[in-house]
């Protein structure tokens, strides 16, 4: 059974998103049978839904012989356990069936020791009193302390176990970081957007190959894939697949993908796709853009790509701004329509990057410099006797102005493009080999 309440929200909003409830139900191998709706300001802090709702809930449970009891809401530990003594059914609140669908996608180890901790932090924020389940588990070690009561103990042994899996993740982070660093002199694309927009049939297309999961479900993909694209006129890059992302993506689960994730934070150009058929796009477009900002990637320059025009009967085109360079392109990955013009968007705006000029920066202005590193726009570097820098840089437009404003540093301090292009390429290398070093 679905359960969805609406909170004061639009009546069109509602029903895309109890539609997509539905799909994430499905994905999570559930067979909707019966939903539930109902109208209220605020949920009720004991069991959700009111008591009549309540009541008509565990009505339909017995009457069709339900197991299961899906809420498309994030619950607390009381109000699932009033829910589910009212309904004598299992309650699933939506961060729980996103989490159980992540757990079951999750293939690589770094994947799954990510949903373990995402589940266990969930867990601990939802522990109720008289919750014995991990007592029988735990089997001897870990006894209570002295004065501790049960649910004292829960906590402490799940974090216990929280803490322990971080450690073993921060492992793989060092040796993923570590492979990032040896691909350096290449550039990373990463694509980003909502579960299902069609991130990894272009991930397929543009790298020319047929492995990797294209399914008609939510987070098919899970673990970021990367392949090397050879592009017309440039250098190959890196396209990175990356895990789907949904409203409501529960914080646990960013908090725990954050490495993986690290690949869209270090990627040079983002991919934004966006599924062209989608009724609540732009909400979705929207939900894509807050968890960028959670994963601090919001200031990286993207390139934004509608897919599946197929269905809109839309033909390929690139849309530009004021300056002429490509912003948005129209394409079917299904039918392949497109898919040239993005190769050649994508060359164009990696070229592009270039505000290309020469900064002098003061012994106090470490934090831009750390900044620009960051966003991997310095080309070159020479530090002066007194401290000072003056940096060669290579910039996206739009990105350089958005630093100046947020460091408040005026934009027409960067001077002379032309030298610095000609020399780029030489000196490249000691750029590379500084920020290696870890000079940030
Ligand atoms: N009609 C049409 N369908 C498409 C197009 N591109 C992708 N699809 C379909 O959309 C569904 C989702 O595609 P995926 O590439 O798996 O989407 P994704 O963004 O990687 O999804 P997650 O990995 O779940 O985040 C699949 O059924 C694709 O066949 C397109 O251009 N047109
Ligand atoms: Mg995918």
């Amino acid at each position: 059974m679905l359960v969805q309440l609406d909170l004061g929200r639009a009546e069109g909003g509602a029903r895309t998103s109890l539609e997509e409830f539905s799909a994430l139900a499905l994905s999570g191998g559930y067979k909707p049978v019966v939903t539930v709706r109902g109208r209220r300001e605020k949920p009720d802090p004991k069991a959700f839904v009111g008591l009549g709702k309540l009541r008509e809930i565990g009505e339909a449970v017995s009457r069709e012989g339900l197991r299961h009891v899906l809420v498309n809401h994030p619950l607390s530990g009381v109000q699932t356990r009033n829910l589910e003594n009212g309904s004598l059914a299992r309650v699933v609140d939506r961060t729980g069936l996103i989490l159980q669908i992540f757990a079951e996608r999750a293939q690589s180890y770094e994947g799954k020791l990510q949903v373990e901790i995402a589940r266990l932090r969930y867990a601990a924020s939802r522990l109720v009193r008289g919750w014995t389940h991990l007592e029988r588990q735990k089997g001897g070690i870990g006894l209570r302390g002295p004065g501790e009561t049960q649910l004292e103990t829960d906590r402490r042994l799940i974090n216990r176990r929280i803490h322990q899996l971080e450690g073993e993740l921060e492992t793989l982070a060092r040796r993923r970081a570590c492979a990032r660093r040896a691909r350096r002199s290449v550039e990373t694309v990463a694509l980003v957007g909502y579960t299902n927009a069609g991130k990894s049939t272009i991930f397929n297309a543009l790298a020319r190959t047929d492995e990797g999961e294209v399914a008609d479900r939510l987070f098919a993909t899970l673990d970021p894939k990367l392949r090397r694209v050879p592009l017309t006129g440039r250098p190959d890059v890196v396209l990175a697949d990356t895990v789907g992302f949904i409203r409501e993506l529960p914080h646990e689960l960013v908090a725990a993908f954050r490495a993986t994730l690290g690949e869209i934070r270090e990627a040079t150009l983002l991919l934004h796709v966006v599924d062209a058929s989608a009724p609540d796009r732009l909400e979705k477009e929207r939900a894509v853009l807050d968890v960028l900002g959670e994963i601090g990637a919001s200031d990286l320059p993207r390139l934004d790509v509608v897919n599946k025009i197929d269905r809109l009967g839309e033909h390929p085109r690139v849309e530009r701004d004021a300056r002429g360079l490509p912003q948005r392109v129209w394409i079917s990955a299904g039918s392949g329509e497109g898919l040239d013009l993005l190769r050649a968007a994508v060359s164009e705006r990696l070229a592009s990057r270039a505000r290309k000029g020469r900064l002098a920066l003061t012994a106090g202005e470490g934090a831009f410099r750390a900044a620009l590193y960051r966003v991997r726009a310095v080309v070159a570097e020479r530090a002066d006797p007194r401290g000072a820098w003056v940096l060669d840089l290579a910039v996206d437009e739009g990105l350089w102005e958005r630093l100046c404003v947020a460091h408040a540093v005026d934009p027409r301090r960067l001077r002379d493009g032309s030298r610095v292009r000609r020399a780029a390429p030489r000196s490249r290398r000691p750029a590379r080999e500084a920020q290696a070093r870890g000079v940030e």
